[in-house]
């Protein structure tokens, strides 16, 4: 099976060469898919470089609107014109170990459209993150299964591999979310036309210690309203044409 790890980017000099590094040597069989959101300390630079002397790994510098969901979409859609069969996703910033990488696209068959690296599964959790964040996270994991009606424990884990065979039949341009409830999307969408088995393997989750965090209350917020809308148009109908298809 041919498989792509999508990272997308933005502000990560200080991690992107010691992740890419680590990345190669615990999957040397993934190639590597940077996707910069034209970032003013040159990660995009750093990773050219990495990727002159590792091999196997692609950067694409996207410039205008800036946002995860944008960035990995261009990406997913590189991914499939470029034939891999399993396309993972995954910070750059370590808060993902690199080591559960292969793992995970192992458990990608044809029966399977997702497989989450899940923090809320048994075996899996959070380190060093501070209380807020820890709530934050638990309870918008549990809101965002309760209001999408989905039997996953952690629909906001960015550490996960999608079957392209899944991807094919994603209108992803059609997609709403601009952050991270991209990932929430994805999985909502996933469910909702049935394109196969999603599965959760438990990860240890760690706070990044180099650079900074792009989450914020606009991210927040649009997660909160997306799925709360969602929620509403799957239980009332009102609304039908604002659910992602
Ligand atoms: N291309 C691109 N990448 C982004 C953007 N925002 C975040 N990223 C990347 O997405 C990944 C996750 O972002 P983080 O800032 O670590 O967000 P987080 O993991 O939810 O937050 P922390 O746990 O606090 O680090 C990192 O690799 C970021 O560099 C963006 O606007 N564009
Ligand atoms: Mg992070």
């Amino acid at each position: 099976m041919k498989s792509v790890l999508i990272v997308p980017t933005f502000n990560e000099a200080e991690n992107i060469e010691r992740f890419l590094t680590q990345v190669r040597s615990d999957a040397p069989n993934t190639d590597i898919l940077v996707v910069d959101d034209n970032s003013p300390d040159g990660t995009a630079r750093i990773a050219e470089l990495v990727a002159q002397r590792l091999g196997s790994i692609k950067v694409i510098k996207r410039t205008g609107l800036r946002g995860y969901a944008p960035a990995s979409r261009d990406a997913m859609l590189s991914a499939i014109e470029s034939g891999y069969d399993a396309i993972a996703t995954m910070d750059a910033d370590f808060s993902h170990d690199p080591k559960v990488l292969d793992k995970l696209i192992s458990l990608v068959n044809s029966d399977t459209a997702l497989v989450i690296g899940s923090r809320y599964v048994p075996g899996g959790g959070v380190t060093n993150w501070p209380l807020f964040r820890r709530v934050l996270s638990k309870w918008g994991n549990l809101y965002t299964a309760f209001c999408l009606r989905l039997k996953i424990k952690d629909c906001t884990s960015g550490f996960r591999v999608y079957s392209a065979k899944s991807l094919k039949n994603i209108n992803l341009d059609g997609l709403k979310a601009d952050g991270y409830a991209f990932l929430s999307e994805m999985a909502f969408v996933i469910s909702r036309k049935k394109l196969g088995l999603i599965v959760e393997s438990p990860i240890v989750y760690v706070d990044r210690a180099f650079g900074e965090s792009k989450m914020n209350t606009r991210i927040m917020r649009e997660s909160m309203v997306l799925v709360t809308r969602w929620g509403f148009a799957l239980r009332t109908g009102i609304g039908r044409k604002h659910l992602p298809r």
